[in-house]
């Protein structure tokens, strides 16, 4: 899964997707289509910055960032489109245009959520966040046992969904590296990941250039590629069968590399 952040604050993209009031350029295409090439199976459209502390975005501002992009990528490329977002609004109007799958952080935890997610029919990611929002999540994360409590969390989120209509067949599970978590936390949380295994869903991790890797290794945001494959590949032993990443070449053959060795065959390609 590639990251194409249309934001004017994404952190890692340097701003140079996004420009206020300016059509969907160019730039999305491109970016989108190197992905592709590179091995993408998905590409995930954010248009809110979930990054700590960041400020909230309107309804009609999430709506003029990622629907353009999505039709602009559903016209020109043959990849599945999943929409980055807690909003049901943005749920609706993506699903309409044919995104393929929704990827909330929120879990479907906001009003209203759970029943247009149920009503796009699409497949939905269901994240753990300690705290309500990316404003609040670090202000003092705090876990007795972080595997267990991230668990109980998916696991309720999971009975919230069939509840709503979601089947466990549509469902995704993700354990949310650097929401409301301590570098302590996020390192627990992926040496430990496996036991995730047991909720009996399709996990998706993402840990592509986050603080995490900045603490564990001293290194500024554009320094984190060798990190992060190293997060990959552990990610991928413990079971996660879906990688959200901004640097999708080097990663697909990670990924193929520690998949070459879990099967001793020289596989198809990831
Ligand atoms: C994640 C995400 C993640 C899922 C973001 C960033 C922050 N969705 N959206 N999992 N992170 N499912 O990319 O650094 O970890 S936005």
């Amino acid at each position: 899964m590639g990251i194409l952040n249309v934001t004017p604050d994404s952190f890692s993209d340097g701003n140079t997707l996004y420009q206020a009031g300016q059509p969907v350029a160019e730039k999305v295409l491109r970016r989108a289509a190197s992905m592709v090439e590179e091995g993408a199976k998905i590409i995930d459209i954010g248009g809110e910055s979930t990054r700590p502390g960041a400020s909230d975005v309107s309804l009609q501002e999430e709506l003029d960032r990622v629907l353009p992009a999505l039709e602009l990528i559903q016209r020109e490329l043959d990849v599945i489109v999943s929409i980055d977002s807690s909003t049901p609004q943005v749920f609706t109007e993506a699903a309409r245009l044919g995104a393929g799958m929704l990827n909330d952080v929120r879990a479907l935890g906001r009003d209203g959520a759970l029943a247009a997610a149920a009503a796009t029919g699409l497949p939905v990611c269901l994240m753990h966040m300690q705290g309500n929002t990316p404003a609040d999540m670090q202000l003092a994360p705090h876990y007795e046992d972080i595997i267990a409590e991230v668990g109980d969390f998916l696991r309720q989120r999971v009975t919230a969904c069939e509840q709503a209509g979601i089947g466990r067949d549509r469902l995704l599970l993700d354990p949310g590296f650097g929401f409301g978590k301590t570098l302590e936390h996020n390192l627990r949380l992926l040496n430990q990941m496996q036991r995730l295994q047991s909720l009996g869903l399709p996990l998706l991790v993402g840990t592509s250039r986050k603080t995490m890797i900045g603490q564990a290794l001293d290194r500024p945001v554009d320094q984190r590629l060798a990190g992060g494959l190293a997060t990959v590949v552990m990610a991928v032993e413990r079971g996660a069968k879906i990688i959200r990443v901004h640097d999708v070449a080097a990663t697909v053959d990670a990924v193929r590399m520690t998949e070459a060795v879990m099967m001793e065959t020289k596989g198809e390609q990831a």
